[in-house]
């Protein structure tokens, strides 16, 4: 395995609930460092990015905090950009998930972008909305769409060339609310979706074999992890809960077939809110499901 950094992005610039800022705080609490040096893996702690502050003004042409959340991501994107370049795994310890622009646009900008790139987005919205269709101006509700294309200037080209990724390098998972606009842009572009209605029909074993179709060892997985994908019966620390959600077991599983790949290259890991946690349980969980995309397992019996 690579020697792991993580890269705190304490912020809430995307979104409206305040409290994301306090993610990396939270996740170092919970013990993320040790948590995953107990796998063996060298494990360093870049401590916390900085970046403007949020004035919580109301959307400007259909986007709230538009330069400052340029800012964020610029800056996380160098972060990320520089791991990568010195063949390290970067973990971006959110923050909002707006930051998922510049942590992806450095993963396709990067030596590495020489292989194929895949981007599994966990998440129970699908963040594609744009400036015309969104129905709050917030940028935590647009990064796959600015990733696509689909966005203003300074998101869509970070990452030199524009689109920074191709819409067969997204595949989505655990969806449940999504806006009728983003809907409709969701067909339109062609993103490979699996709703809740796929994974209870089809079950997230069938799932995450299909999400990872076609990975193989010229491709640099990149996990973007919006804790909101869990239920919230299990995970009540985020923004934007919404019911009907994985169990923890579900969760786990997709995280332990990431790591049956042997391709993880990169994660976000954001929308924690402490502030909205009971006694940080939702920080605990963001770690075990780390632990298992490390390598860690509840099998016992043989591997066949
Ligand atoms: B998150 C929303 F309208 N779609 O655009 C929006 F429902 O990063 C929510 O997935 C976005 O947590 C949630 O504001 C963004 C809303
Ligand atoms: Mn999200
Ligand atoms: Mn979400
Ligand atoms: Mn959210």
């Amino acid at each position: 395995m690579k020697p792991v950094s993580l890269i705190g992005a304490p912020t809430d610039i995307g979104a409206s609930v305040i409290g994301a800022r306090l993610g990396p705080g939270a996740l170092r609490v919970a013990g993320i460092q040790r948590a995953l040096e107990n796998f063996g893996n060298n494990v360093v702690d870049r401590g916390d990015l900085t970046g403007p502050d949020n004035p919580m003004l109301p959307p400007v042409d259909g986007y709230r905090h538009l330069p400052e959340v340029i800012a964020w991501n610029q800056t996380l994107h160098d972060a990320v950009f520089a791991e990568l370049e010195g063949d390290r795994l970067p973990i971006t310890l959110g923050g909002d998930h707006c930051l998922a622009v510049g942590s992806i646009s450095a993963v396709r900008h990067c030596r590495a972008a020489g292989k194929k790139v895949l981007v599994l987005w966990f998440d129970a919205h699908a963040d594609f909305n744009t400036a015309s269709i969104t129905p709050s101006g917030n940028l935590h509700g647009m990064p796959v769409a600015c990733l696509l294309g689909h966005g203003p200037d300074g998101l869509t080209s970070m990452a030199g060339a524009t689109p920074a990724m191709r819409h067969d390098e997204v595949r989505q998972v655990g969806l449940r609310s999504v806006d009728q606009g983003e809907k409709e842009l969701l067909h339109e572009v062609g993103v490979e979706c699996y709703d809740m209605r796929y994974i209870d029909e089809k079950s997230m074993r069938k799932v995450m074999q299909k999400a990872l179709a076609g990975v193989d060892e010229d491709t640099h997985v990149h996990v973007s992890l919006d804790l909101d994908f869990i239920d919230p019966v299990v995970a009540p620390g985020v923004g934007t809960p919404v019911v009907g959600g994985p169990t923890y077991r579900e969760a786990q599983l997709c995280m332990e077939m990431i790591a049956d790949t042997g391709q993880l290259g990169s994660i976000d890991i954001v929308e924690l809110n402490p502030a909205l946690d009971q006694r940080n349980a939702t920080a605990e969980l963001a770690v075990d499901l780390l632990e298992s995309l490390f390598g860690k397992s509840t099998l016992v019996r043989m591997q066949r």
